[in-house]
């Protein structure tokens, strides 16, 4: 597979026009603070010569990038489109109303709201929409009240009490859901009751009898799907209809997978959007965008999304929203979907790579775009491994694994993804290289003594792997053509 063309050069020119719009960009950083431009330059070269395989991470188009350096940075706009609370932000209400039309689009979805900052963000304006929907609403009626300014102090003593005390059904951080599914020192799980749903002991793999019986028994407000760190895909039909047996709103937290979804290799009963009442996202993982939050919902709970902005989020980031209207409208271009496939091809790839070296997956392989390795069968804690890793030029991150024994701050597991190397146009051989390497380097480095954090790894190993990383690299270069001097 070539260079991905959304990315690199829909026209000859492309490549040279960004290099010209980079270097006037860098110049102007230079005459102010010549030390941010040094740094942006060196985050450059280095992204350019290592193998990224952190699996939330991606490289954007310059088109992406470049968009959010605007004076839309400098505008205030909160509220939502056509009803803010500042003048003259007719530009934004153009804005958001591209990135949410261009999001319905391409999911299939009633609503869409651009404005979260962040993921986390985008699962708080969720929980409040959700709150707001089933308890403060209800709520308010059976207090007999029309509007929150007609409640007494007494009125409002029982409707934080009914808020407060709602439940939350979530998987759990060490099979593979995110901090904020329910993790306990997480908000989420302080604002909630909270309970977890894992996996599987011997398959690793999501039991869905075992989650059925969990919301029958704790009946939940709010069943939460979706993971960071879960090798597989999830059957968000079963999801629903678990969430419909007990009376809960089923949330999809799908950030890691938009794009798999976006690109059409999520379908069916693994589509979220369909299933779930509200599906929230990141901008910028498999999707392919600009660091940001989405939050997409139906009919029923778009009024309370919609004003996630003040009730929730700070002011929108105007600059942001374009560059996420620019995103999604690569995300429905054919190509798209050809990097999609090829996303979820090249995770196989690794995945087999890993396995036939002898290596331990968590569920013994994957069928999205990300790996989590067991390093302890290498004697290592993930902590080592990761730092024994980017020595020699490969960038991952640590991750825990169901029942980890080293925590979450040490962990036992190396997550990897696709994303972001098969933007660069790597593919299957490429990836059963990068086993190769990756298991050359955890091969060859032990722990010092009982440390959890030390590590030696034999001499020359880190060089070796780093140089033949690098020829792999530069056979896919980042940015093609575009050069900064
Ligand atoms: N930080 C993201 C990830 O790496 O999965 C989730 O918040």
């Amino acid at each position: 597979m070539t260079a991905d063309s959304s990315i690199a050069a829909p026209g000859t020119d492309y490549a040279a026009t960004a290099s010209e719009a980079y270097r006037a960009a860098l110049k102007v950083i230079e005459s102010v603070e010549p030390r941010i431009a040094e740094a942006t330059r060196q985050e450059l070269a280095d992204q350019r010569d290592s193998l990224k395989l952190i699996a939330s991470e991606n490289y954007a188009s310059p088109a992406v990038l470049l968009t959010m350096g605007t004076w839309f940075s400098d505008k205030y706009a909160e509220g939502t489109i056509g009803h803010r609370f500042y003048a003259a932000c007719q530009n934004v209400d153009t804005v958001e109303a591209l990135a949410a039309e261009h999001a319905r689009e391409l999911f299939g979805a009633p609503y869409a709201y651009a404005q979260p900052h962040s993921g986390i963000d985008a699962n708080l304006v969720a929980f409040w929409a959700i709150l707001a929907t089933r308890v403060e609403a209800p709520g308010l009626a059976e207090l007999g009240a029309k509007h929150v300014n007609d409640l007494s102090e007494a009125d409002w003593e029982t409707l934080r009490a009914k808020l407060g005390n709602q439940r939350l059904l979530g998987m759990s951080l060490d099979t593979g859901g995110h901090l904020t599914h329910g993790f306990r020192p997480n908000i989420s799980g302080k604002m909630f009751h909270q309970r977890s749903y894992g996996t599987d002991a011997q398959t690793g793999l999501i039991d869905y009898d075992a989650v059925r019986a969990a919301a029958k028994e704790f009946k939940p407000l709010i069943l939460v799907a979706g993971y960071s760190a879960y090798p597989r895909r999830v059957n968000f039909a079963k999801m629903r209809e678990i969430a419909d047996e007990v009376g809960a709103t089923l949330m999809v937290d799908m950030a890691h997978f938009a794009g798999l979804v976006a690109g059409k290799v999520f379908t069916g009963d693994e589509d979220p959007v369909p299933h779930a009442h509200v599906t929230t996202t990141t901008t910028h993982k498999s999707l392919r965008g600009p660091r940001g939050g989405l939050v997409l919902a139906t009919e029923e709970y778009a009024p309370a999304v919609d004003k996630g902005c003040p009730m929730v989020l700070g002011g929108p980031l105007s600059h942001v929203m374009a560059a996420k209207a620019v995103a999604l409208a690569e995300a429905r271009q054919p190509a798209f979907r050809e990097y999609a496939q090829a996303v979820a091809d090249n995770a196989q790839s690794l995945a087999e790579g890993f396995t036939s070296r002898g290596a331990r997956l968590v569920t013994g392989g994957t069928d999205n775009h990300l790996v989590l390795l067991d390093v302890t069968s290498f004697g290592l804690t993930g902590r080592q491994a990761e730092s024994a890793l980017l020595d020699a030029g490969v960038v991952t991150n640590r991750n825990a694994i169901p029942a980890d024994p080293n925590g979450a701050w040490y962990t036992s597991g190396i997550r990897f993804g696709t994303p972001a190397l098969t933007t660069r146009g790597f593919g299957a051989a490429e990836f059963d290289k990068v086993a190769e390497l990756v298991v050359e380097v955890l091969s060859n480095t032990q722990a010092e003594g009982t440390s959890k954090a030390k590590y030696a790894t034999a001499d020359g190993v880190a060089a070796r792997v780093h140089a033949a990383s690098s020829e792999m690299l530069a056979a896919n270069p980042l940015y093609p053509g575009l050069t900064l001097s």
